[in-house]
């Protein structure tokens, strides 16, 4: 007989969302132009005092290299030469966001609308549509207005009042933009901004302190928001609203662990995903983990709980990298991240390419929350370059973390797993928050020389 086994390959489904992402602050520059309001993060970067000159005399800045996003990719100025590079790429989507105080410079709408504002973003959205490339549209990727954070809600993400300003501003943008834009983000990963901008104090406003408010804070903004379209918009616009969670794989590092790591995945995803796309409240075992640690969780009312629950229509990914967990005794929750020496390094500290714990997240999310009922868009993967020198993308490295990450989906995929689109971070190099200019996540290499203005005052 005939021996040739036939292997079956098993193709993305049709209308796979391929795609690139970006976000305004890391892209745009132009921070002061055509009445752009400041935000969070232009105060952040520019800002250096005393306390920031250490004992040789030398400038230490919330930023490394003190640098800002004042120019950046210059986006602002040349959006044809990114559609350039989306159309010659051959994506199916650009994921960007809008920046809050290019709209609205004093943060909401009735202090006034910036139409340079509105009108880049219409171009951006109309030259999309016609070289049919749908935007996947961010309405919030951490770069809150200033006088939001400083004088309408003082302390931003901390003031319980941050829920309605963020729900109006969203709404904005519905009414400015849902006629063409049926894709939309509420939030970027509300982890990483809630706890490196208003716990640690490592990210803008480096505030410290305010994780399990602020957290809760972030669940009643997404929800409003995205009741807000329900009620007004969602008939005649007809468009997709959901959120965009950041997650690791948090893998045990003996089976006597399995319950610390799931604790570890109710700590950092199940915080959002649960209240959202379960039961509508904060999950038993994440509330005990609070109360065992002596600290004290916010408490959804019973009207909160139904507003939560199915208040997104999908399940938005960020993933990059997998920990390991492991029982420490003297450590916050009882456990500890463990970095595994062994693992390859990239051009960012916290990330190492382990593609087999995307395999497993997705399966974790699916078995969980369902993509059937809420399909999943990995919205952000990918991977610093390790060489900061290289031009030419001839980066083998990154091309394989791509692969093996991609193929760790299809696997994720075949099991079951409701996947609709993937967007690489990112479209091309560009402001990576604290890291500045020093880390690369391009797919397009991007020469900042000369062209990075520091601010020296
Ligand atoms: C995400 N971490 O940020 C953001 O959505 C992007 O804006 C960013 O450029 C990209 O990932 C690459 O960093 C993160 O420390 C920043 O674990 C830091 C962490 C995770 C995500």
């Amino acid at each position: 007989g005939n021996s040739r086994e036939v292997i079956e390959v098993s193709p993305f489904p049709e209308g796979f969302l391929w795609g690139l992402a970006t976000a305004s602050y890391q892209i745009e520059g132009s921070w002061r132009e055509d009445g752009r309001g400041n935000s969070i993060w232009d105060d952040y970067s520019h800002y250096w005092g005393k306390e920031n000159i250490n004992v040789n005399g030398e400038q230490r800045c919330n930023v490394d290299k003190c640098h800002t996003g004042d120019i950046a990719c210059d986006s602002y100025k040349q959006w044809n030469r990114d559609l350039a590079l989306l159309k010659n790429t051959n994506v199916k989507t650009y994921r960007f966001s809008l920046s809050w105080s290019r709209l609205l410079p004093y943060g909401t709408e009735d202090l006034g609308v910036n139409q340079y504002g509105v009108e880049y973003y219409n171009k951006m959205i109309n030259d999309l549509l016609e070289n049919d490339i749908v935007p996947f549209v961010t309405i919030y990727h951490w770069d809150l207005p200033s006088e939001v954070q400083n004088i309408i809600a003082p302390g931003g993400w901390v003031n319980s009042s941050i829920s309605d300003i963020f729900a109006d501003y969203a709404e904005f943008c519905f009414r400015a933009f849902g006629d063409r834009v049926k894709n939309w983000i509420t939030l970027n990963e509300p982890g990483i901004f809630v706890d490196q901008g208003y716990h640690e104090g490592i990210m803008a406003p480096g505030m410290k302190g305010h994780m399990l408010d602020a957290r809760f804070n972030t669940i009643l903004a997404h929800v409003k928001a995205y009741r807000r379209y329900d009620s007004k918009y969602r008939a005649t616009q007809k468009g997709q609203v959901g959120i965009t969670l950041f997650s690791m794989w948090n893998e045990p590092e003996t089976n006597q662990e399995n319950q610390l790591a799931a604790l570890k995945m109710e700590l950092d995803l199940g915080w959002w995903a649960e209240p959202i796309f379960g039961s509508g409240d904060f999950a038993p075992g994440l509330k005990k983990m609070i109360a065992d640690a002596g600290k004290n969780l916010p408490t959804f009312t019973d009207e909160q709980i139904a507003l939560n629950k199915g208040a997104s229509d999908f399940f938005g990914l960020n993933h990059y990298t997998t920990r390991i967990i492991r029982a420490c005794n003297s450590c916050e929750f009882e456990l500890e991240e463990v970095e595994c020496d062994s693992w390859p390094t990239t051009g960012s500290v916290w990330l190492r390419p382990v593609p087999w714990g995307f395999e497993k997240l997705l399966e974790f999310i699916h078995k969980r929350w369902d993509t059937d009922k809420y399909p999943l868009y990995v919205t952000e993967n990918g991977a610093s370059s390790k060489d900061d020198g290289l031009q030419d993308l001839n980066d083998q490295f990154r091309v394989d973390y791509y692969k093996t990450y991609v193929s760790a989906m299809k696997r994720a995929m075949i099991n079951g797993v409701n996947v609709k689109g993937y967007m690489a971070w990112s479209l091309m190099d560009n402001f990576e928050w604290a890291r500045g200019y020093t880390e690369r996540f391009g797919v397009h290499w991007v020469d900042f020389n000369g062209k990075i203005k520091i601010l020296t005052n």
